[in-house]
């Protein structure tokens, strides 16, 4: 039997989460389909930087709680080159605006919590969500129901099964693939640095992000197409102490819970809509995560998307779900050249050419010593309130 609702959300992600929660608030139908099972969702260690519009938001909804609570602000990031460090105090440069230090896997949790708590309607263990007649009045099939729509929210990642829905040739693709990755590890350690430090180094890029104050995760640049295997526990550890050190500087070391090789991409289709299909965070794009910017871009096009809906759902007007695609794909543009701006920034490029690198360097020097260059830095990394 067919059921309907107003919106079918494919995916319990940051994006789709943030949507369900805001179209159950205003009573707008909805259904959430998960291909993975709850635990999954709240245990898959990603994100962990939220900027401060991000943060801002989730409060003003209630949804912050937790995040407040056991989050931590951050005013400042560490820039370490030539081996010295040197701070940018990015939330005093960008208007007294922190940035939060919050896991992706927490606020999934909050989100899942939230709104079935209030009785919305999400089913976890989806392994097999198809869409139909998405030009026209599409529909969900799947082994736990099939839903009539009237719109589908496409919140399924970069992998998942709505961009694959649309008819080849309807989708404009811009792609890149980077010449380096990262191998990413989180550890049982604690933070060595207050701060994030972001390190650039002959060998390569090394990142030092906090999670909690037993948790802390780590990044090493490496080829893209590189293989774990290759990258023993000690090599990890070996990697970053000469990435990162500096004199008087102690790293400290922890059990490994869990690493993996991160392919760097940059990634948009344009429209991100095909019909009654409308594409949500990764679904439509992807960018370097060396900016933090992935899971903030999605609770933009979730908030964008919501509002259309429910100016479409209110009077019957079409024009926030038509101007849907043109709106997000703005700020889209804006953090995918800051996200390339930073990577080339940080990491060693065309296998360490010297001329790039004294470039990088004069870069960094600039960046360091310009309060107009720190200030643009700052207002891009913390997040601009409106574009
Ligand atoms: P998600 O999080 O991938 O969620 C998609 C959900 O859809 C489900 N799904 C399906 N469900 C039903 N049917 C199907 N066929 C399905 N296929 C998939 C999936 O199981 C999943 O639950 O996408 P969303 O919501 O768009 O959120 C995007 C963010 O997750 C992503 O952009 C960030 O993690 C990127 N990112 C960062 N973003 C930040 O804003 N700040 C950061 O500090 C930050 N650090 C990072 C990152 C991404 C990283 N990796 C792993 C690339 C650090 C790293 C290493």
């Amino acid at each position: 039997m067919t059921s309907r609702t107003k919106v079918g959300i494919v995916g319990a992600g940051p994006a789709g989460l943030v949507l369900a929660n805001l179209l159950l608030d205003a009573g707008v139908d909805c259904v959430v389909l998960e291909r993975q099972s709850r635990r999954h969702c709240e245990t898959r260690v990603r994100a962990g930087l939220l900027e401060h519009p991000s943060v801002a938001f989730l409060v003003e909804r209630g949804w912050g709680e937790r995040l407040l609570a056991e989050g931590k602000a951050h005013e400042g990031t560490v820039l370490r080159f030539g081996g010295r460090s040197h701070r940018i105090p990015y939330a005093e440069l960008a208007g007294g605006r922190p940035m939060h230090v919050y896991p992706q896997q927490e606020l999934v949790s909050d989100l899942i919590g939230i709104f079935l708590d209030r009785g919305g309607e999400l089913h976890f263990d989806v392994p097999d969500v198809a869409l139909a007649d998405l030009g026209g009045e599409p529909r969900i099939t799947s082994s736990v129901g099939e839903w009539g729509c009237d719109v589908v929210a496409g919140c399924d990642g970069f992998l998942g099964v709505s961009r694959a829905s649309v008819p080849a040739g309807q989708l404009q693709v811009f792609d890149r693939h980077h010449e380096f990755g990262w191998v990413a590890m989180l550890a049982a350690a604690p933070p060595s640095t207050e701060e994030i430090i972001y390190a650039l180094h002959a060998e390569g890029f090394a990142g030092h992000m906090l999670r909690t104050p037993t948790i802390s995760r780590y990044y090493l640049q490496c080829p893209p197409d590189d293989d774990i295997a290759n990258w023993p526990d000690e090599r990890i550890w070996a990697g970053l102490q000469t990435r990162l050190g500096e004199q008087g500087w102690e790293l400290q070391e922890g059990p490994v819970l869990e690493k993996g090789v991160v392919e760097m991409r940059s990634y948009v289709v344009e429209p991100m809509r095909y019909g009654r299909l409308f594409l949500v965070g990764d679904a439509a794009h992807i960018v370097p995560p060396v900016g933090a910017k992935g899971m903030n871009l999605a609770i933009w096009d979730a908030r964008h998307l919501a509002e259309a809906v429910l100016r479409w759902v209110g009077d019957g007007d079409e024009g926030g779900l038509d101007a849907y695609s043109e709106t997000c794909l703005r700020r889209i543009w804006r953090v995918q050249e800051f996200s390339l701006w930073m990577a080339h920034l940080l990491h060693r490029l065309d296998g360490g050419d010297p001329f790039l690198e004294r470039s990088q360097l004069a870069r960094l020097e600039y960046l360091c010593s310009s309060p107009a260059a720190a200030t643009s830095f700052a207002e891009n990394y913390v997040g601009l309130e409106q574009v």
